[in-house]
């Protein structure tokens, strides 16, 4: 059975598992959780999928899984060979630990530029408030350095080579231009994101970023 993927792919913890799928070159079936009809909440997929009313989530041949950053996990090791998560105890530990700075930090940060100025206009939900911003700002101020001191030392987020910490992290910035992240003066991450954004997987995957409603 083919694995299920269920992503609403114009948000980007849901691109970022699409671009995962796609990088590992692991086939899927894409499962639309159309969020401009409320799908995350109908009682079947909060029942058999995702209790939290959330995309991205996976089912494996009936092995369901949710939270991003475990759904990239499990790929990888589907993927050993790939390398995307080392086997080896300190190196690996060195990528979930931007997974976990991905989900405390990074994320809860550029999810406020993506409310205020992406979803706000996609669901007619207002104009993007200042005093928001400004937290966000704030909040960039304090990581983006630590993104790019890590990227001045390495080619990839956590060692020269691509791991899933790159493919967390770096999903983000599907939204770098519509959000407005404060990423201009980083002049690390901004090569980071030039290199990923030019990966055959990330244009590939860019491709099923469609509002609902339109073909891809
Ligand atoms: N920590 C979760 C976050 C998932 C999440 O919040 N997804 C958002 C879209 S990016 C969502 O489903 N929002 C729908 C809603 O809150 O109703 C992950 O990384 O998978």
């Amino acid at each position: 059975m083919t694995l299920k993927i269920y992503a609403f792919p114009l948000s980007p913890r849901s691109f970022k598992v699409l671009w995962a799928a796609n990088h590992m070159q692991l086939p899927f079936e894409l499962k639309l959780v159309d969020f401009s009809k409320n799908a995350q909440n109908d009682a079947d997929y909060l029942q058999k999928i995702n209790p939290n009313g959330r995309a991205p989530a996976t089912d494996d041949d009936g092995y369901v899984l949710w939270e991003s950053n475990a759904i990239l996990e499990y790929f990888a090791s589907r993927k050993p060979e790939m390398g995307l998560l080392p086997q080896e105890t300190k190196a690996r530990l060195q990528v979930t630990k931007w997974l976990y700075w991905e989900s405390a930090h990074w994320d809860p940060a550029c999810a406020i530029f993506a409310f205020e100025r992406v979803v706000k206009k996609l669901f007619q939900r207002g104009e993007p408030v200042q005093t928001e911003i400004d937290k966000g700002n704030e909040m960039f101020a304090r990581i983006g350095k630590v993104l790019d001191g890590a990227l001045a030392q390495h080619r990839f987020v956590a060692s020269d080579a691509l791991t899933v910490a790159d493919l967390s992290l770096g999903a983000s910035m599907c939204l770098a231009e519509d959000a407005g992240f404060p990423i201009e003066n980083y002049r690390n991450i901004q090569r980071w994101k030039t290199e990923l954004t030019a990966l055959p997987s990330w244009v590939k995957s860019a491709a099923l970023r469609v509002p609902p409603g339109r073909a891809a």
